[in-house]
């Protein structure tokens, strides 16, 4: 498939998006935030891939929604073609983890993108931002609500009124990603934790995936029966008679996603 606005590449079990357009500090327009969740929707039903990895430039992971794109619309033209949404819920529905790999700004809908991936690893030159404000909005793909969940209320409210730039070091602090490594060891850093998924169950993992994210849309007593339910189904895998089995046995085990 040639797309244009990202480079889409595979490695064993990882397949891997960089959002390519340099240019513009990869700014999400119309074309890449189709074109991402056609590579994303292919890496899903592709057998081989297990892990998906998101990523962008050293200097940034996305700018944000393309400010040249949204500029002449009107609320006619952003209501009626319900702009973005369609790409957007379509990443949600892959059910593969999705690491963001973050390095340089992640503003506005850079920031919401990173925030729609399963988790964000970054270098220690990333800033983070919901900057919207400044150009009289606010976030439009989640920010108000996926920040707010991972970093409290109130560093939330503050980035949004603000605008602010937050660095590594305070996303590490207050929850908003999971790591921070040296931007030199970025790429190699996020493909060594893609592998060491890659190398469970993809059955497991996707039950973790669907667990895990379970936990923002429903209160604790249905998420810890919808847990239990996934972990009882498991026992109908074959993965899980060999993981138990190779424990048992001393040995490493070999997950076939059956
Ligand atoms: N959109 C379009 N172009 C951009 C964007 C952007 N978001 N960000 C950078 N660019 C372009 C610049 O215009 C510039 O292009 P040119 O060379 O043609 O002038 C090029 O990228 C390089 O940028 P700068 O020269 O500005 O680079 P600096 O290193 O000086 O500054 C910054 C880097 C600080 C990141 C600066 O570029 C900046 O502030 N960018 C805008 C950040 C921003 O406001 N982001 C939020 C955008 S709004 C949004 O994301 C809404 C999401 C919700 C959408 C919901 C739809 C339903």
């Amino acid at each position: 498939m040639g797309y244009e606005t990202i480079i889409v590449e595979t490695d064993e079990h990882v397949g891997t998006v960089r959002l390519n357009r340099p240019e513009a500090l990869n700014a999400l327009n119309s074309q890449l935030l189709e074109e991402l969740a056609k590579a994303l929707a292919a890496f899903d039903r592709n057998d081989k891939i297990r892990v998906i990895v998101l990523t962008g430039s050293e200097k940034a992971f996305a700018a944000g929604a393309d400010v040249k794109e949204m500029a002449e619309k009107n609320f006619v033209d952003m209501f009626s073609e319900d702009f973005f949404t369609a790409q957007t819920e379509s990443m949600l529905r892959v059910r593969k983890p999705i690491i963001a790999a973050v390095s340089g700004y992640a503003l506005g809908g850079g920031c919401e993108l990173a925030m729609m991936c399963d988790f964000i690893i970054c270098s220690d030159t990333a800033k983070f931002g919901q900057p919207e404000i400044n150009l009289g909005v606010i976030a439009g793909i989640g920010g108000t609500q996926r920040l707010t969940r991972l970093v409290g209320k109130s560093k939330s409210m503050e980035m949004h009124l603000t605008g602010r730039m937050m660095d590594a070091e305070e996303a590490e602090r207050a929850g908003l990603v999971s790591r921070i490594v040296p931007a030199k060891d970025l790429m190699s850093e996020v493909m060594k934790t893609a592998e060491k998924i890659s190398e469970k169950s993809p059955l497991a993992v996707m039950a973790v995936k669907e667990a895990v994210n379970r936990s923002y849309e429903t209160t604790l007593r249905e998420g810890i029966l919808f847990e239990r339910r996934l972990f009882n189904a498991l026992f109908a895998t074959e993965d899980q008679t060999e993981g138990m089995a190779a424990f048992v046995e001393k040995r490493t085990p070999q997950f076939r996603g059956k």
